[in-house]
């Protein structure tokens, strides 16, 4: 397994933190604490009940934070009014993981003219970069290809049948998971035989893998879920069709949350890439920057690791998410 170094970085980022002087920026209720107005996609998965966890315990009072946050059940209007509402309450910061890539240029926009910074954490957008201080998340296109190497490595010599569940269609995790995996399994006898978005959930999962089975039965021998959650939705609808997970059909997801990983000792689960939600000391850090004037880049990307059934077995009982 590749031991994961983000953990490193980030404690080091949060001493960072708590020892860090941001200047008293003031906003909002107490005087001395910095209000933030965070907009989360919604409650889709396990791995986004990690995030918002991760960022809530960040950008809490005793790290100097009040904390306004909205859940936007996976809808984008509903994400775009809350950034609008943040707004107008006239906050010091903005925190937005945005459920799409396209469709904030307006928002962030009038955020700009109000003063109010905007950090990206988690999902990236096509606006352009000035139009945010910064962005702290995951190389997507990198997990799609490590999880599209495990196949191509284990699979890809012979005619294998493949079916994919995507992601949140137009969410850059989607997007560029789907890149990364087209270009590690290019030139290899994987035959993808469909590929649909089950929008990142259990349920859309157990759906959409419904369908596979029923169109295309017991020739699917790989599926490919963009994440955890998808791939546990998917393990009902596969033994309601009378076949064995991690046996007759072989399962790859992204994530690495509990139930992933427990499904992967259990060897329903054959692979997992992991995609790490603890971004909360980061966030609370690069706000505290960005409020006190000083520079910051552009992005900042946390490293995953990549799981065996070996190692979910080893790391369970010690797994923080
Ligand atoms: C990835 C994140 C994705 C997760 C899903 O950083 O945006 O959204 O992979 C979640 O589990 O719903």
């Amino acid at each position: 397994m590749k031991r994961v170094l983000g953990g490193i970085a980030a404690l080091g980022i949060a001493a960072l933190a708590l020892t860090g002087c941001a200047a008293n920026t003031g906003g909002g209720g107490d005087d001395d604490l910095i209000t933030v107005g965070f907009a989360q996609t919604g409650s889709e998965s396990g791995w986004r009940s990690a995030n918002t966890e991760s960022l809530k315990a960040a950008l809490s009072e005793e790290n100097g934070f009040e904390l306004i946050f909205n859940a936007a059940d996976n809808k984008q209007e509903a994400q775009i009014a809350a950034v609008r509402s943040f707004i107008n309450q006239g906050v010091d910061a903005i925190v937005i993981a945005p459920i799409t890539v396209d469709g904030w240029d307006d928002v962030l926009k009038e955020a700009k003219d109000a003063g109010i910074p905007v950090i990206l954490e988690d999902r990236t957008v096509s606006a352009s970069d000035d139009l945010y201080a910064t962005w702290v998340g995951l190389d997507f296109k990198q997990e799609g290809k490590t999880a599209g190497e495990w196949v191509a490595d284990n699979f890809g010599a012979e005619p294998t049948n493949l079916v994919i569940l995507e992601g949140t269609t137009g969410s850059s995790a989607a997007l560029d998971r789907a890149t990364g995996f087209a270009e590690a399994i290019d030139g290899t006898s994987i035959n993808v035989l469909d590929s649909q978005t089950g929008d990142f959930t259990r349920d859309g999962g157990k759906k959409v893998m419904e369908g596979f089975l029923q169109k295309y039965g017991s020739e699917i021998q790989v599926l490919f879920a963009h994440n955890d959650d998808m791939g546990l939705g998917a393990l009902d609808a596969i033994k309601a069709a009378g076949l064995t997970p991690g046996e007759d059909i072989k399962i790859v997801t992204i994530d690495a949350v509990k139930d992933g990983m427990q499904a992967l000792a259990d060897g329903e689960f054959n692979y997992i890439v992991e995609c790490n939600p603890l971004l909360g000391d980061q966030v609370a850090d690069l706000v505290k920057k960005v409020l006190a004037g000083e520079s910051v880049d552009k992005a900042y990307i946390v490293p995953d690791g990549a799981f065996t059934q070996e190692d979910a077995i080893e790391l369970l009982p010690t797994r923080p998410y």
